[in-house]
């Protein structure tokens, strides 16, 4: 058995009914992928949180942001025949694609990393404006010198891209607007500048020709990016067949750049496994898991509101011992430990 994470006992961490709803016509349908940073000597944990309101048999509600900023529902009867919902997380409607739940963000933090609790006045972090009017989704967060970057998926009808905020405080954010545009998701900035540039992965989808591949990028400034290299692919008949995405900010070890990401197959099946990059040039890859680190195996990852997911996007490193936040079937927020050493000796190099 390859997967070699320690997950905590106490999963799950967190679930829908840990959380209030943003508003009262809401219900929480699941909490999942939280971003993961320490900050004034707490963890903090940035959960998506996936709203829906009560269904009724004969129709499918969904919710949007409208344009001015407020919660709109939609309702479409089932029998509608320009309505494909075959997936419980997308639906097509008069050729349109909607999300079925709309997603914020929310903070918890914990003194030991286990017990986590929303403290009291933190504000949620919402979508703005018609780029984010599907909602944000699975934010990781890059400390860069003294400041928070935040990379989430940012949808809407327009496509699926990737929005950045930035904060140093986690009161004041500034927002940078849309920094990588659809298609592309999954977008990890690196906690350290290399010879004065920003690095940052993500995963542009190309469906004609390529795929849902992993990309580096460079940047003056972390907001503008440029000289896009793809450096992980989908490999045929594995674990990570139909997609890869990263996971959170890659780990700086002795041996290179480690990161921890997904990939899924072509049954939507998501695990975890792990890729090393070039210290100096990290377009360089040195190494990479073939047999996943991490697989669905307890209740909760098998199933949920979509089974048979481990997904990550937000960690914390504290010498060898790596704390693997992660969203376990689309529902719930769990923990998982791995040591750095163990990760990289599975490496096949
Ligand atoms: C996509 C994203 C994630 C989600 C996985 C598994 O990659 O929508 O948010 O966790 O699919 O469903």
């Amino acid at each position: 058995m390859s997967d070699i994470a320690r997950r905590f006992p106490e999963n799950p961490l967190l679930m829908p009914k840990d959380l209030h709803a943003s508003s009262n016509e809401l219900q929480i349908i699941s909490l999942l992928n939280p971003g993961a940073f320490i900050f004034e000597n707490k963890v903090w944990l940035l959960v998506r949180v996936a709203e829906s309101i009560t269904q009724k048999e004969g129709v499918i509600f969904f919710p949007v942001i409208n344009a001015l900023g407020k919660v709109e529902i939609i309702e479409v009867p089932l029998n509608d025949p320009d309505l494909i919902a075959n997936d419980a997380r997308v639906i097509k409607y008069k050729g349109l694609d909607y999300l079925t739940t709309l997603s914020h963000l929310r903070l918890v933090c914990s003194d030991d990393g286990v017990h986590f609790y929303e403290p009291e006045n933190t504000l949620p972090i919402m979508g703005n404006g018609i780029l984010e009017q599907f909602g944000i989704e699975d934010c990781r967060v890059s400390k860069v010198n003294d400041t928070y970057y935040l990379t989430y998926t940012a949808v809407s009808d327009n496509g699926v891209g990737v929005g950045l905020r930035t904060t140093k405080d986690w009161k004041n954010f500034e927002s940078k607007g849309m920094i990588l545009s659809p298609h592309n998701k999954d977008c990890a900035i690196f906690e350290e500048t290399i010879n004065g540039k920003f690095y940052a992965l993500h995963r542009p989808s190309s469906p004609e020709i390529g795929g849902n591949f992993i990309w580096l990028a460079e940047s003056p400034d972390g907001v503008h990016w440029g000289n896009h290299k793809c450096i992980i692919k989908t490999r045929q008949d594995l674990w990570d067949s139909a997609r890869v995405g990263a996971g959170a900010a890659p780990i700086r070890t002795e041996e290179g750049w480690l990161e921890i990401y997904h990939g899924a197959n072509a049954a939507h099946q998501y695990c975890l496994g792990a890729f090393l990059m070039d210290l100096e040039d990290p377009s360089k890859v040195i190494a990479r898991s073939t047999e996943p680190i991490m697989v669905p195996m307890e209740n909760y990852e098998l199933s949920g509101f979509f089974g048979y997911v481990v997904f990550t996007n937000g960690h914390v490193v504290e010498g060898d011992k790596l704390t693997v936040y992660y969203g376990a079937a689309d529902e719930f927020v769990c923990g998982a430990h791995f040591s750095i050493k163990e990760i990289l000796s599975t490496l096949k190099y």
